[in-house]
């Protein structure tokens, strides 16, 4: 178990290791977390794309459906996305000797699928890779690349795949492999706008665009395919939407109720977020959604130096410095007040890891 955190660029010597596990594999299965967004679909399909390219046999299984506006994705490296429940997704697993997980670094954000992994990984002959950027990785994987400086995992898997081509000397970057990385690069940076979007960055997105990817196409795809219920959502959410601590707080619960009048699925909920750091006076921005098995699961914002993957910690969570998230066990009254209380004690500067 090796866990990598260079903290900076990549060279091509040190993806060797991580080179050497996918082309001595034969079937590989890539996975991303619950919930999954266009950094880790877009991800996935571009680097099943490369791999197929390379002769191997992938597949893409994920723990849960593939958000609506991201569905395109499927469609560019003609690879079918799987829910866990499905046999054939299970198969795919049992048959792998390589599973990648990427864009998380915890086993429970694999959810069911990590049952299998981590079975058909006690039996022998299956390894898996990690590949992320977020804050405090778990050590549970044969490798894991954890580079935190990274804007996305698009932006490691871009390295990645370059420096797979240097190695066999050519180009791995086809028009479907620049957009899938096109998008997980422009969604994990909010479109080119948050703290880690490097100039480096930039020149990878002009590089993907000169390779085929069509900026206005996919900003189009991705953020303007809502679908009426979301809108709906939106609405009524805008409204519910709390400021606290003199503004420096804002926070929303979403209930189920709230989803089913107005016919909204879970992921129509990733929309809202922005909205709650939309105040300028806003420093930590939470949203809390009640799940059907009444559990709620809670999403931080922050901005500048406020280290909200610190909550998140607190509740087996995490993610990184202005964007975590966590699930909780308790029921909503209860998960509010928790939350808010841990939220007003951390801004304020308290230690809150013994409270
Ligand atoms: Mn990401």
């Amino acid at each position: 178990m090796i866990i990598t955190e260079y903290g900076r660029k990549l060279g091509e010597k040190e993806w060797e290791q991580c080179i050497d596990m996918l082309l001595s594999s034969r079937h590989v299965v890539l996975t991303t977390h619950m919930n999954s967004d266009g950094d880790g679909l877009g991800s996935e399909v571009a680097l099943a794309a490369v791999l197929r390219s390379l002769g191997k046999d992938v597949s893409i299984v994920n723990p849960t459906e593939v958000p609506s506006n991201y569905t395109f994705l499927k469609e560019i490296a003609d690879i079918g996305v799987f829910d866990d429940t499905s046999e054939e997704a299970i198969g795919e697993i049992a048959l792998a000797d390589l599973v990648v997980l990427l864009d998380a670094n915890l086993r429970e954000r694999m959810g069911a699928i990590w049952n299998h992994v981590g079975f058909a990984r006690e039996l022998g002959g299956l390894k898996v890779l990690c590949i992320d950027h977020h804050l405090d990785p778990e050590d549970f994987a044969d490798l894991m690349i954890c580079e935190t400086y990274a804007s996305s995992t698009g932006e490691l898997i871009y390295d990645l795949v370059t420096a797979i081509g240097a190695r066999l000397g050519r180009e791995m970057i086809t028009p479907g492999v620049a957009e899938g990385l096109y998008v997980a690069l422009m969604t994990d940076t909010g479109s080119f706008r948050f703290p880690k979007t490097t100039p480096y960055v930039y020149r990878i997105a002009g590089d993907l665009v000169e390779k085929g990817a069509d900026p206005n196409e996919i900003y189009d795809r991705v953020y303007n395919s809502l679908r009426p219920e979301a809108l709906r959502l939106l609405g009524a959410a805008l409204s519910e939407i709390r400021l606290v601590e003199d503004g420096a707080v804002s926070w929303l619960f979403i209930s189920q109720e709230m989803l089913k009048t107005t016919g909204s699925k879970l992921f129509d909920t990733d929309l809202i977020i922005k909205y709650l750091l939309s105040v300028g006076s806003v420093r930590i921005a939470v949203l809390m959604v009640e799940l059907p098995d009444g559990r709620t699961k809670v999403s931080f914002r922050s901005r500048g130096d406020i280290y909200v993957n610190e909550i998140a910690k607190r509740y087996g969570g995490g993610g990184h410095k202005n964007a975590a998230g966590c699930l909780l066990q308790y029921a909503p009254d209860k998960a509010v007040r928790v939350v808010m209380d841990d939220v007003r004690l951390f801004l304020n500067g308290r230690d809150i890891s013994t409270s």
